[in-house]
């Protein structure tokens, strides 16, 4: 018994099909290992439509209790549309797999091409800045909090524009754990204490990859987990001389990167700072 769901949009291809199984796609090369699962390059036999397909078995998903936050997560993440945020079409699945049709972005790993040029333009951090900002003010708007945007979670399209790839709120407490283990870099004062924290998290991490971006490592970054957590409990922010930055950015890193979450610049406010209407492009593309 095969069953399946699918966005009633357009893609893939221009038909509406709401029961698709593996025989409808031919596989490509691998693109990753992600969470429960390989991701491959794939087309649609029909329409030729380039996607992602993200293989998970179900033993894996049962293992560890994640059946309904998988459901749920499909439920939202289908409904979810927006330029920066990556799609995901539809899901079907078999006797032993569960197959997402997420959005194929030909740019890659954005934290691969940070990692290639060192450090971007202020242009480019700026527009990437926006696009995040918007994206994740369209997530807020629907009740949705990331918790887990670093660089391996966002992806390029073929223009460069920047793509939220995967989606940390929805496996909460395992991989919050498991974030514990994991980089500490990225999160917010809140988070690393265990508190309470809501929507103001993703700010803070804006602050982290709009340093992260323009100087080519995180701020907080120390050999040790222990001195990263004290840190970023201080909020020990110190920028370097070189790469030579403008004071409007450390201005907007500044205005971020604050401890207290309430005090911390609002998405909207980001989007009318005058660094990033200085800098970012509209079109939420830079290929220079
Ligand atoms: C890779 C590329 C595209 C593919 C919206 C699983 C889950 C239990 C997602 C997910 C939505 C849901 C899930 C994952 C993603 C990714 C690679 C990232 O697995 N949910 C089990 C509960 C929940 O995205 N995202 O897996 S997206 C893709 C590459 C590599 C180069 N270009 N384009």
């Amino acid at each position: 018994m095969v069953s399946s769901s699918s966005s009633s949009s357009s893609s893939p291809g221009s038909s509406v099909k709401r029961n698709w199984s593996i025989d409808d796609f031919e596989i490509g090369k691998p693109l990753g290992k992600g969470k429960f699962g390989r991701v491959y390059l794939a087309r649609e036999s029909k329409s030729k439509y380039i996607v992602a397909l993200k293989v998970i078995f179900k033993e894996q998903v049962e293992k560890y209790k994640m059946h309904h936050q998988l459901k749920r997560e499909m439920a939202i993440q289908t409904s979810l549309r927006h330029p920066n945020v990556l799609r995901l079409y539809g899901w079907f699945h078999d006797n032993e797999k569960i197959y997402l049709i997420l959005e194929y972005a030909h740019g890659g790993e954005l934290y691969k091409e940070l990692r290639r040029s060192r450090h971007f333009s202020e242009k480019q951090a700026a527009t990437y800045i926006a696009s995040l900002a918007q994206a994740l003010a369209y997530c807020h708007e629907k009740h949705v909090i990331h918790r887990d945007i670093k660089p391996e979670n966002l992806l390029l399209d073929h223009e460069g524009r920047l793509k939220i790839a995967d989606f940390g709120w929805s496996v909460q407490s395992k991989t919050k754990r498991h974030t514990m283990c994991g980089t500490l870099d990225y999160l917010a004062p809140e988070m690393v204490e265990k508190k309470a924290h809501d929507y103001a998290v993703d700010n803070w991490t804006l602050g982290v990859l709009c340093y992260e971006f323009l100087y080519g490592v995180p701020p907080f970054e120390a050999d040790s987990q222990a001195d990263t957590f004290r840190r970023i409990m201080k909020v020990d922010l110190t920028f370097p001389f070189t790469p030579r930055v403008s004071t409007e950015a450390q201005n907007l890193i500044i205005q971020l990167l604050v401890k207290d979450s309430a005090k911390r610049l609002s998405l909207e406010k980001i989007l009318e700072h005058p660094w990033i209407i200085k800098n970012a492009d509209p079109s939420g593309t830079c290929d220079e």
